[in-house]
C-alpha cells in the first residue's frame, strides 16, 4: 500500500543498521503519523517506530523533542536496575547529525523509537486486571517524575487541559457554525452548555502543579503479553507541567467503559464501577504518596470533567469541519463526542459510590 510518505528516505537519516525492509501505518492515534518500520539486521527482523509529529498542532516540536529526551533519560536511570529495564521505557533512536529528530525537505519533524516487543497496547479495556496495571503504570510514570531537575518542562500546547479556555472554544465555533452542523448536534449543544459550571472547578481548588501526562488513553500503555503487567507508558508528546487529575481523568474517560471511543451503538458506554475501582487501586497503589488529600477527593470528579472537556473538543472539532482530531467516516467526531457526554452521565449517576470508595482506600 502506498504510504502517505516516504518513510525510507526517512529512514537513511536515523543510526539504524541494517537493511530498511517495509513500512507499514500503526497505531490508532488521532494526532500523529506513526509507522512500524523493519529492518533486516544479520538476517533477524527488527521493528521501529517512525513517528511523524504534526506540526499544525504541536507548534513547537524542538521544545517539545527536548521534553522526550529529558524525560526518558530520567525515566530510563529510575528503571536502570529493574529487570527488563528496556523496554520499561521509550528509547529515541538518533539521527546521523546527532539529535533525537530529523527533519525533511517538507519541513516535518521525525523521530523514531526502538519497538517494544511482546507487549501491546488495546483500544478498549477488557478486564479489571488490565485497569489496575495501566492505573499504575501511569501512577508509577507521574511518581518517577516528581523529582525531574529543573527548568520547568515546555508546554507543548499552552492550556492543553484549560477546560473554560475550551468551553469558550465550543462557543466561538458554535457562534461561527462554519461548516452549518449545528442543527445537527442540538442535543449535544444543549448538553454541553447545561454543564458549564464544572469547567472551572478543578482551576479553583489550588491544586498543585506537577509534571503529568496529559494523555493517559487506555492505548497509551503497553502491557505485557505474557504477564499483562503495565511496562511502558508511551505517547510522551503532551507531558508537561499539569494536576495528576487530569491523568487519572482521562484514565477514567477511556478505561471504565467497555466500548471504543467511537461506539455509535450508545447502551454499550456505560461507567463501569469494577473498572473504576481498578483504576483508583492501581493509581493509588503507587501515586497515593504523592497526592494531597484535596487531590485525592477529586479522583472521581476528574473522570467527569476530563471526559466532558474532550466531549466538547470533539463537538468543537464537528462544528468547526473535522480540522483537528483525524476522522474515517461522516459525523466522526460527532459519535466520539457522543460516547463521552454518555459517560460523563453514568459518571454523574454514580459519582457519590465513586466517592465513598475512594475515601475508604
Ligand atoms: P499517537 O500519538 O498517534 O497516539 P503513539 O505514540 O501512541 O501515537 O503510538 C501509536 C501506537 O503505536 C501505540 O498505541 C502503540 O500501539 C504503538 N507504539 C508506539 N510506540 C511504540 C513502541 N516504542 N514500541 C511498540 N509499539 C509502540
Ligand atoms: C488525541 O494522539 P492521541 O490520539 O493519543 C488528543 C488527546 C485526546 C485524544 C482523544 C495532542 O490523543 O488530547 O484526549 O486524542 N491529543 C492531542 O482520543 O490533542
Ligand atoms: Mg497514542
Amino acid at each position: 500500500m502506498q504510504l502517505k510518505h516516504d518513510v525510507r528516505a526517512v529512514a537513511r537519516h536515523f543510526e539504524i543498521v541494517g537493511d530498511y525492509l517495509a513500512a507499514a501505518s500503526y497505531g490508532s492515534g488521532h494526532i500523529n503519523d506513526t509507522y512500524c518500520v523493519n529492518f533486516d539486521q544479520g538476517g533477524q527482523s527488527v521493528r521501529y517506530i517512525f513517528q511523524r509529529i504534526n506540526h499544525n498542532i504541536f507548534k513547537t516540536p524542538v521544545a517539545l523533542m527536548e521534553n522526550v529526551q529529558r524525560v526518558t533519560a530520567h525515566l530510563a536511570a529510575k528503571v536502570a536496575d529493574e529487570p527488563g529495564a528496556s523496554r520499561r521505557v521509550l528509547t529515541l533512536v538518533s539521527a546521523r547529525d546527532g539529535r533525537a529528530w530529523h527533519v525533511d525537505a517538507e519541513g516535518n519533524h521525525w523521530r523514531v523509537y526502538v519497538f517494544i516487543e511482546k507487549a501491546r497496547t488495546f483500544d478498549a479495556v477488557e478486564s479489571a486486571g488490565q485497569a489496575f496495571q495501566a492505573a499504575r503504570a501511569f501512577g508509577q510514570f507521574q511518581k518517577w517524575l516528581a523529582d525531574l531537575p529543573a527548568p520547568r518542562l515546555h508546554d507543548t500546547i499552552p492550556d492543553f487541559h484549560h477546560t473554560p479556555k475550551r468551553f469558550a472554544a465550543l462557543e466561538k465555533a458554535l457562534a461561527a457554525d462554519v461548516a452549518n452542523r449545528a442543527k445537527l448536534a442540538r442535543p449535544e449543544i444543549e448538553f454541553a452548555l447545561r454543564h458549564r459550571e464544572i469547567c472551572g472547578v478543578l482551576l479553583a481548588a489550588g491544586l498543585p502543579e506537577r509534571v503529568t501526562h496529559n494523555d493517559t488513553k487506555f492505548n497509551n500503555v503497553m502491557l505485557d503479553d505474557a504477564t499483562g503487567q503495565g511496562i511502558c507508558v508511551i505517547d510522551l508528546d503532551t507531558v508537561m507541567p499539569g494536576l495528576a487529575l487530569y491523568d487519572f481523568g482521562d484514565m477514567v474517560r477511556t478505561t471504565t467503559s467497555p466500548a471504543r471511543e467511537d461506539e455509535r451503538d450508545l447502551s454499550k458506554v456505560t461507567m463501569q464501577f469494577p473498572m473504576f475501582e481498578a483504576l483508583a487501586r492501581g493509581y493509588l497503589s503507587a501515586a497515593a504518596d504523592c497526592l494531597t488529600p484535596a487531590e485525592k477527593s477529586f479522583l472521581p470528579f476528574s473522570g467527569m470533567l476530563i471526559t466532558f472537556e474532550i466531549g466538547i473538543r470533539f463537538l468543537t472539532d464537528f462544528l468547526a469541519g473535522d480540522v483537528y482530531f483525524k476522522i474515517h467516516r461522516e459525523g466522526h467526531n460527532l459519535d466520539r463526542c457522543r460516547t463521552q457526554f454518555k459517560l460523563v452521565e453514568s459518571i454523574e449517576q454514580q459519582e457519590p459510590e465513586m466517592n465513598r470508595l475512594v475515601a475508604a482506600i
